[in-house]
């Protein structure tokens, strides 16, 4: 967050939520009112539920918590309540129809930024009414946006988005990268208490001992996940956990989400054209057992999260742990494949300039990356500000995700990030990489 006067906080935030609000733009306005109220698929809301969503978390905190204000829409709350309506029921609700959602969602924010002219918002504290609960919303608007994205991904029907292709890598320095890098033994120090937007589960820093470890240098890419493939990976049962085995035997799943054979050929479905699958860019749409299982038969395993973590933010020089691989700045274009700039990863070995002190590379953006680790609660975890965001979902049943994909934005995306989900899912933008114990 750049600067500590009241001023910049504010511009700053003020900023981040018009940032988000035209990518909600985007995504609700490239296909038709059909298309926005229908179900693509019972794993995702309407497109409609997920915008209107977003202007009620938006009038719940900034208007009347951290407002003051009345309630708008006390109505609604419960229709866009996350919990009291699972994902296969939203179609069946009274959902506010397109026109309606949106002047909804334009309404509370109209009014939000006149709360953001009246409050000071105070650097010093995580407290909701200093610029926390801006990031906190500015946060689950994006995110609510990669899950759009998702339904896009989802939704039959020719190409509603569109964008450039990422920047292609400098072959040669991609061919000389090693397959994997050592990340030495030695204390870390994991999580934060100072990166003023944080989520709760991100918080507090504390000290992890973890022991040395390779790492993959780049995400597994669609080449290696075809040769896993190929040699009967999916039919072979030492590969994969129980619960794994069971799913793919039960949905005949044999290839990524989204790929088909044809001839000796994989092709792909990607927002709306299929296309022959890119054997140098990293695989996308697995689930975690999929990922474990290519893991195993590789002769390897997952990262932990912490090891992701040591990864992505321990300067080895300083001893110190880093908001980003590349440093303390903020992400731009040349770091990271982030923000829906494009509709795909980048290939592998790209970004030089986002590598970490001992080169692992994309270790942001590109692809969510599966890690071996469950969801939990770090020493000294605290719910801020409400036990639905993290705490509902700690346990044994969701892994955690690191990293980000192309699809998420830079403020909902750093070093200590931590996304998680079951192990069955994969029609997020989901990859992985591999390690080893040194
Ligand atoms: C952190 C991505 C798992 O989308 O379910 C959105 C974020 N929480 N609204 C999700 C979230 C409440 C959450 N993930
Ligand atoms: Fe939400």
């Amino acid at each position: 967050i750049p600067g500590q006067d009241a001023e910049a906080l504010r511009d700053h935030a003020v900023a981040t939520l018009t940032r988000a609000r035209a990518r909600t733009a985007l995504l609700t306005s490239c296909v038709d009112e059909d298309d926005l109220t229908a179900q693509h698929s019972p794993l995702m809301s309407p497109l409609v539920w997920d915008l209107a969503h977003i202007g009620n978390q938006e009038e719940q905190w900034l208007l009347r918590t951290v407002g003051g204000h009345d309630a708008v829409r006390p109505d609604i709350d419960s229709i866009y309540d996350a919990f009291e309506h699972p994902r296969s029921e939203r179609p069946t609700l009274p959902l506010l129809p397109p026109a309606e959602a949106r002047a909804y969602a334009a309404d509370i924010r109209d009014r939000v930024l006149d709360v953001i002219e009246r409050t000071p918002l105070d650097p010093g504290t995580p407290l909701l009414s200093s610029g926390f609960a801006y990031g906190m919303i500015a946060q689950h608007e994006q995110q609510h946006d990669e899950t759009m994205l998702i339904t896009h991904q989802l939704r039959k029907g020719p190409a509603a988005l569109h964008a450039p292709e990422p920047p292609a890598p400098d072959a040669g320095d991609a061919a000389r990268l090693p397959a994997e890098v050592l990340v030495p033994a030695g204390p870390f120090a994991m999580g934060t208490s100072t990166e003023p937007w944080a989520l709760d589960n991100e918080r507090p820093e504390h000290q992890r001992l973890v022991p040395a470890f390779h790492l993959d240098t780049v995400p597994v890419t669609n080449g290696a996940y075809k040769a896993f493939i190929e040699d009967g990976g999916y039919g072979d049962e030492r590969w994969w956990a129980p619960a794994g085995w069971a799913q793919i035997r039960e949905h005949g799943i044999a290839a990524p989400l989204f790929w088909r054979r044809d001839g000796n050929e994989w092709l792909r479905r990607r927002f709306g054209t299929v296309e022959p699958v890119p054997d140098d860019e990293p695989v996308l749409h697995v689930s975690w057992y999929e990922a474990d299982a290519y893991a195993r038969w590789a002769g390897r395993r997952l990262p932990t999260e912490e090891e992701w973590e040591k990864a992505a933010r321990h300067d080895p020089a300083t001893g110190a742990s880093r908001r980003y691989p590349w440093g303390d700045a903020e992400p731009a274009a040349e770091h990271a494949n982030l923000g829906q700039r494009h509709l795909r990863p980048a290939r592998a070995g790209s970004y030089p300039a986002g590598a970490s002190p001992l080169g692992v590379r994309q270790l942001i953006g590109d692809v969510w990356e599966w890690t071996s680790s469950d969801f939990l609660p770090y020493p000294g975890f605290t719910v801020f500000p409400y036990p639905e965001y993290s705490k509902v979902f700690f346990g044994g049943d969701h892994k955690v995700l690191r990293g980000g994909s192309f699809a998420v934005d830079a403020v909902a995306c750093r070093g200590t990030f931590r996304n998680w989900d079951l192990p069955v899912r994969r029609q997020i933008f989901s990859g992985f990489r591999t390690a080893r114990d040194a």
